[in-house]
């Protein structure tokens, strides 16, 4: 009897430590395009643990893999209304703040918008933040719209005139439906918050009717193509237009990029950093999170790919020209224009998708 409790007694201690040694690697999955360059390395440096880490540019590809569950990942990067679906259906492990110090740098106005779909930010905390606009060549506009034309409106991408003028140089958009539906409905006067499927149907419409002049539906590939010059006009994500530009620059091709929040408005979205319910390594996850939160570490990431973050005591650290771009952290005025995205509800997302099949395949 003594024998068989010491025995359980044994079983359970060498069954804790186990469990409290985590392996030294942690599998991260993130949008593409959307890390310093030392950032993982430093991490590795720090810590001892390995980082594997995988890229993606589309919500609905890691939503499809947190929906599964098993995708092995540590860490994942999904936007906030993609994130609140995906916390109703279980997808993630509450957040062990203890062990996140530097949740104290974030900036609580932001963290505070971040936990309309995170109520108290349980589950996640901002990663970057950015806009959803107008990336352009601004020597094929010009030579295509008139040196005096200014690109300030959705016009240039929703109007049938103006963009069929520029579709021998290439427009582009996401191929991200619930992105796109919302602006084409905003451009048409309706609430680009609105749910209502005549709404929606709106917004399809006139995206239908543009169709014929976009080249193509790709959520990166337009960062290499802008900076080629082998595409003028795409619908893109602040940072990522900014990374075109700094690559044209770099390249010295004589391309010109411009990045523009249309004044009729435009989406605004946080990315958030969440751990899976079934990540392998948790507490590796947390040590990470953590990491990207030091105002010097999340300061060098919005130095190299130009997206605003929501780190306050990283902003000195900030190089000026990002901290002082409009495009980058938008002005009072126009983030009166800015809206927040939807969280869509199953019958809503299936009338987008569909929607959005056929827009792509123009039938
Ligand atoms: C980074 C894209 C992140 C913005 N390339 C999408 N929320």
């Amino acid at each position: 009897m003594k024998k068989t409790l010491m025995m359980a007694a044994i079983a359970t201690v060498s069954a804790t430590t186990v469990m409290a040694e985590e392996e030294p690697v942690l599998n991260v999955y993130n949008w593409s395009d959307y890390i310093a360059e030392d950032t993982l390395a430093k991490f590795e440096e720090a810590t001892g643990i390995k980082v594997n880490y995988d890229v993606y540019d589309s919500n609905e590809v890691l939503e499809a893999k947190m929906l599964t569950g098993n995708s092995g990942y540590d860490v994942v990067v999904p936007t906030s209304d993609f994130l609140q679906r995906q916390i109703a259906a279980g997808a993630y492990q509450p957040l062990d703040k203890s062990l996140l110090p530097n949740l104290a740098n974030m900036d609580p106005d932001l963290m505070a918008g971040a936990a309309v779909y995170d109520p108290g930010n349980t589950y996640a905390t901002i990663y970057m933040w950015g806009t959803t606009g107008i990336g352009y060549n601004v020597g094929d506009v010009a030579e295509r719209l008139g040196e005096d034309y200014t690109v300030d409106s959705w016009s240039i991408i929703f109007d049938p005139e103006i963009v069929s003028k520029l579709s021998d140089c290439g427009v582009t958009m996401l191929d991200a439906p619930t992105e796109m539906i919302p602006a084409a409905m905003n451009y048409l006067g309706l609430d680009p918050r609105s749910t209502k499927p005549e709404d929606i149907e709106a917004g399809a419409a006139l995206l239908e009717k543009v169709r014929p002049y976009i080249k193509y539906f790709h959520s990166s590939q337009y960062i290499n193509d802008l900076a080629n010059g082998d595409v003028c006009v795409s619908v893109g994500w602040s940072g990522d237009v900014f990374q075109a530009q700094a690559r044209a620059e770099e390249a010295d091709n004589g391309v010109e990029i411009g990045y523009v929040i249309p004044k009729e408005g435009a989406l605004q979205w946080f990315d958030m950093m969440a751990i899976p319910a079934d990540a392998p390594h948790p507490e590796n996850a947390h040590k990470f999170i953590n990491f990207i939160m030091d105002a010097q570490i999340t300061a060098d990431i919005t130095n190299y790919v130009w997206y605003a973050n929501a780190n306050k005591a990283s902003m000195p650290l900030v190089d000026v020209e990002i901290t002082e771009d409009p495009g980058i952290f938008p002005t009072p005025e126009a983030k009166k224009r800015l809206w927040a995205s939807v969280v869509y509800d199953a019958r809503t997302d299936r009338l987008m998708t569909r929607a959005w099949t056929r827009i792509k395949t123009g039938q």
